[in-house]
């Protein structure tokens, strides 16, 4: 085996306090030659891959207070580029990058900071830049406190309560906070098993018209949804089509989700062509744009590719392990999820089974393996092994339909009321495809239905709506201690 690109994180100067990796670009200088009411700090770290990079910048005022700002910095590699930058607006000409505050964090008070980031490329080399400069200052503070001694008598410190406080709202992402997994299973903050029952976008370039407020209300209110799969296919008009699109479009459903106490799960919808790696680089920026993007929220989950099919598992395998840590350098708790052989299928579906992941599994913590079926063609022999690998991988249900693979045809009830309540028993978290007015079987909602606007109640729902919703509906249970 040849050894694995992994990202390193690169820094000039590890300025330790609080552990971070920083850059402080000089030593305090005596303020000279800089003028009085001015002064900053900044820190840069990046997370780097074969040719691509992820770098997140802090910029601390240390002046009088500012309303608008500029950082500049020379990159010293003549092949290193912005791509695609967030939290300011980035430009370059030759070497020299800027970036321009947004107006919601123009205004720096005196000590304020703020934290900017962006995706890059590099060819030789990617050295960190050494010189910043705010509105034409020269940076040079440090934004740790210098060399002020730590008191002598510093009163021991509390430490944290085991188990958090009882939650003060009643929404799944209240109640449930920070995901993690233990054991096979998915818990909540609690350290207590849960399960998330949900829905599944259809695809966005096709159905972005069916997510709105008004379909999520009903999703997190009448439905009583825990999750909601953000599905953004890559090929067919996906993300390849326009990355920043894309990337703004899930984020927006991200904050939706949010605003609303769901878990968003951010699906990087790979289909055809069936091996993940084809997409590599795509997944990278991705998910350094979005892990970056969401990194303070405890309600995002990743998974990282939808349905591998035609493929090894040590491709898939492979694959993870080069993504993983692209999410993790920014959204170090989140949950990811890892799909699997066979179009999701732990290998069923291409002769295979679990076994080769038991004996194989992805190098990373934290991680669950997602396991897919369609009621109507995926029944006993899928059944019985989902309950195997499930007693021994952790497994989420990232989508399934109640209907054939096709995505059409009719509602199988009683193949469907089977899965579910297997999934019930065993805590496996689900999403069902899908939460939308496509013209096919597996859609909840009657083709028309998102130009409508009435989503709440059953007037508009089809045969796997209605099923999908009475599932959904009944209550759930989150233990709080
Ligand atoms: C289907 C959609 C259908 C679309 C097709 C091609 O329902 O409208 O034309 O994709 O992109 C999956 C996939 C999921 C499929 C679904 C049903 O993850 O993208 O959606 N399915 O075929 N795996 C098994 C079934």
């Amino acid at each position: 085996m040849t050894s694995i690109p992994r990202p390193s994180r690169r820094s000039l100067l590890a300025a330790g306090a609080v552990g971070a990796l920083a850059l402080a670009a000089a030593t305090l200088l005596p303020s000279t030659n800089a003028m009085a009411g001015t002064g900053c700090a900044v820190t840069y770290t990046t997370n780097s891959w074969p040719s691509g990079f992820t770098a997140n910048i802090t910029i601390q005022n240390l002046g009088d207070p500012v309303n608008g700002w500029t950082l500049g910095f020379t990159f010293p590699n003549s092949g290193q580029r912005v791509t695609q930058g967030w939290s300011a607006t980035f430009q370059q000409n030759g070497s020299a990058v800027t970036a321009q505050s947004l107006d919601y964090n123009s205004a720096l008070a005196t000590g304020a900071s703020t934290t900017i980031g962006f995706n890059g490329s590099w060819t030789t080399a990617n050295p960190a830049p050494t010189t910043f400069t705010l509105n034409g200052t020269t940076c040079t503070g440090s934004t740790t406190p210098p060399t002020t001694p730590p008191p002598t008598t510093t009163p021991p410190t509390t430490p944290p309560p085991t188990t958090p406080p009882p939650p003060t709202g009643t929404t799944p992402v209240a109640v449930n906070g920070q995901l993690r997994v233990c054991g096979v299973n998915l818990c909540n903050q609690y350290g207590r098993p849960i399960q998330l029952r949900g829905m599944s976008t259809h695809g966005l370039q096709w159905f972005a018209q069916c997510y709105n407020d008004a379909s999520l209300d009903a999703l997190a209110n009448d439905w009583q949804a825990d999750l909601l799969r953000i599905s953004m296919y890559v090929q067919e008009q996906g993300y390849e089509t326009n990355p920043t699109g894309f990337t703004n479009q899930v984020n927006n459903l991200v904050d939706k989700a949010t605003a609303r106490g769901m878990y968003a799960l951010i699906d990087f919808h790979t289909l055809t062509p069936g091996d993940p790696m084809y997409n590599l680089e795509r997944a990278k920026t991705f998910f350094a744009a979005v892990s970056a993007r969401n990194a303070g929220k405890k309600n995002v989950i990743y998974e990282i590719t939808n349905e591998p099919n035609g493929v090894s598992w040590s491709t898939i395998k492979n694959y993870a392990e080069q993504v993983i840590p692209v999410i993790r350098a920014n959204h170090p708790d989140a949950v990811v999820l890892v799909g699997t052989r066979g179009w999701s299928s732990l290998g069923v579906s291409e002769g295979g089974n679990s076994d080769e992941i038991v004996n194989n599994p992805v190098r990373a913590s934290n991680i669950m393996y997602t396991f897919h079926f369609y009621a109507a063609s995926h029944k006993d022999n899928y059944r019985n092994e989902a309950q195997r690998a499930a007693a021994r991988i952790p497994l989420f249900v990232s989508e399934f339909g109640t209907v054939t693979y096709t995505g059409d045809g009719a509602v199988d009830t009683a193949s469907s009321t089977a899965w579910l309540d297997l999934l019930d028993r065993l805590k496996i978290s689900y999403a069902n495809w899908t939460y939308s007015d496509a013209n096919e079987g597996s859609a909840a909602f009657r083709p028309g239905t998102c130009a409508g606007g009435q989503y709440a109640g059953t007037a508009n729902l089809t045969a796997s709506g209605n099923f999908m919703r009475s599932r959904i509906r009944t209550p759930d249970n989150f233990p709080t201690s």
